[in-house]
């Protein structure tokens, strides 16, 4: 067993260059899909079942012996999601229910050791994304419903059989450990994006600046994103949003969740559910999740939307047919995506607008009229186009803006129009 050895950490973390570089690489690749996959998949009700359903964790472990994903084919997950147009993977290296999804040396309760499967799947995963040039991200739960030493039994609770005790050093240990395997055994790593935190109370001393350190220690370019619903706090890369918007709070998680000054990200399920759900076929429409991703692209933040694949390894086919929907819409709108970041104009009701370089995307998503206002000053602006043909469109200046003439309503998913600056 591998021993952390302590002593890594700074007082203020500096990034170093390679981590600056990668935050921008992260901004401009704007689109990631999520992956949520475990033993839960096996149950098709997603990944909190055994928490929602309050079984017992030994009996639920079982599991593993049946896990044998059969159709599970790296090469064909990457290709999908290559054709869907995204630019990164995050998967569950190990979600809330403690199994690893990795062939890990801390514990016998994972993939290769616990499974009649044996194989690794994130290394077959890495190793793939590596050769078709996708970026991965490791999910990885922070708090523990399988552990003795997760404690004490955090707000979620757990499954039922577990006694209330424990050694934390020994699970933080446990965890560092894990990293180290994660961040040395498959090539370079994106980002490792926690997620649990909001499980213990708020003064909870979860050693974070030891674990960040230790990360950036192993792969100092690697950025580190937590899902901890607050705002960024000292070493991490990126700020991440859960079924929000920065800023907003729909999802009743984001209310302490100020938009700080890092890199942003927003995530979502294309149903209801993370993991695999048999029942939940309630899939967003092909346009809203372009809305989506358009929002969150005018929002300066990058969309990881979620797919839950069926216990044989498969992503449901509906889920495919909306990532390559996604995909088709952005081989022709992806200039005004791609590389941008979020516009000069705060995001509004009829849409949001990008830029890159000297030029403004304009993204009409919404709007019950054939003009549009914009604060933008007339004097600044060399031409104003559709973005898909080039067609001219007509403008007139006032004082501080100036009033598009679209000619009748816009009806198209997403009307992009391009503003090049002087
Ligand atoms: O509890 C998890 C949930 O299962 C899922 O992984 C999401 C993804 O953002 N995060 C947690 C809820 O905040």
């Amino acid at each position: 067993y591998l021993v952390y050895s302590g002593a890594l950490a700074q007082e203020n973390y500096i990034p170093t260059a390679e981590n600056l570089k990668n935050r921008e690489e992260f901004q401009d690749m704007k689109f990631g899909v999520f992956i949520h996959w475990g033993i839960y998949s096996m149950m098709a009700d997603g990944e909190w079942i055994m928490n929602n359903k309050n079984l017992n964790y030994k009996e639920y472990a079982l599991l593993a012996q049946g896990f044998y994903p059969s159709a599970f084919d790296a090469a064909k997950w990457v290709s999908d999601v290559k054709a869907s147009g995204a630019k990164y993977i995050c998967i569950t290296s190990r979600h809330h229910d403690g199994f690893s999804m990795f062939g890990t040396k801390q514990s016998p309760y994972n993939i290769v050791d616990a499974t009649p499967f044996k194989r690794d799947i994130i290394k077959e995963l890495a190793e793939e994304c590596h050769k078709q040039g996708i970026k991965l991200h490791f999910y990885y739960s922070i708090l523990d419903w399988s552990r003795d030493d997760y404690f004490p039994i955090g707000r979620s609770g757990r499954g039922v059989g577990r006694i209330n005790k424990g050694e934390w050093k020994t699970y933080h240990n446990f965890m560092l450990n894990q990293l180290t395997e994660l961040l040395t055994n498959y090539g370079e790593i994106g980002a490792i994006w926690f997620d649990g935190m909001w499980d213990q109370p708020e003064d909870f001393d979860w050693k974070l600046r030891e674990i960040y350190d230790h990360i950036h220690s192993i792969q100092p370019g690697c950025l580190i994103i937590n899902n901890h619903h607050l705002a960024p706090i000292e070493g991490e890369d990126g700020q991440t949003f859960e079924k929000d918007l920065p800023g907003q709070n729909q999802s009743g998680y984001s209310s302490t969740a100020t938009v700080g000054k890092l890199p942003l990200e927003t995530c979502e399920t294309m149903n209801h559910t993370w993991g695999y759900s048999i029942t939940d076929k309630d899939y967003k429409s092909e346009k809203e999740l372009i809305h989506y991703l358009v929002k969150a692209a005018g929002n300066n933040a990058n969309l990881l939307m979620n797919v839950g694949p069926r216990p044989n390894g498969e992503f449901p086919d509906i889920a495919i047919e909306r990532y390559l929907a996604i995909g088709r819409w952005l081989n022709e709108y992806g200039e005004s995506i791609y590389g941008t970041r979020g516009g000069i104009i705060e995001p509004r009701d009829w849409g949001v607008t990008t830029q890159k370089g000297n030029k403004i995307y304009v993204h009409i998503l919404n709007l019950e009229d054939d003009a549009l206002y914009l604060p933008i000053q007339g004097k600044m602006i060399a031409s104003v186009k559709q973005f898909i043909d080039g067609k001219p469109i007509k403008f007139t200046t006032s004082e501080k803006g100036i009033l598009l003439n679209l000619n009748s309503k816009p009806d198209a998913i997403d009307y992009v129009l391009e503003i090049d600056m002087k």
